[in-house]
């Protein structure tokens, strides 16, 4: 059952491949044929459709997990113009990657706060330099936590507007 569920789901990719079978189902004229058509269609080319089914979704799978899982994005000062991090609150997994991206009211920075990060990690070694900043549109600054638990950081130039930020890491 899985099986044939992750071929039909996988189905409406191959064009190719739907308009066959699509096509002789609106031809037999019956419409309860036509809503099982990917359920037949599935059955009558198992075989095939089973094996680029797997491969496909297999692709898809670790795609998503290279661009989803494995990194969160921040943004850096919100859609409105606001002094923030977003999102300023958020978890993720030790070892998972979180991109600062500059989005509006540049330049910022992102400087984690040495006392209040776990202990034994070096806020140096995590954070942008107080002066260092990113002044372009789009430009990044990436880091990956690795010891759990939570780190609070800022934006130096707007500290004192509130720009600050937590992420709590699992
Ligand atoms: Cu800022």
């Amino acid at each position: 059952m899985a099986s044939l569920t992750a071929a039909a789901v996988t189905i409406p990719s191959f064009t190719g491949l739907k308009a066959g079978p699509a096509a002789a189902a609106r031809a037999s004229g019956s419409a309860a044929t036509g809503s099982k058509a990917p359920v037949a269609m599935a059955a009558s080319t198992r075989a095939s459709l089973k094996e680029v089914g797997v491969a496909v979704a297999a692709t898809a799978a670790s795609a998503m997990l290279a661009s989803n899982a494995l990194a969160v994005d921040v943004l850096l000062g919100g859609d409105d113009g606001s002094l923030a991090f977003v999102p300023s609150d958020f978890s993720v997994a030790a070892g998972e990657t979180i991109v600062f991206k500059n989005n509006a009211a540049f330049p910022h920075n992102v400087v984690f706060d040495e006392d209040e990060i776990p202990s034994g990690v070096d806020a140096s070694a995590i954070s942008m330099s107080e002066e260092d900043l990113l002044n372009g549109p789009g430009e990044t600054y990436s880091v990956t936590l690795k010891e759990k638990g939570t780190y609070t950081f800022y934006c130096s130039p707007h500290q004192g507007a509130g720009m600050v930020g937590k992420v709590t890491v699992n």
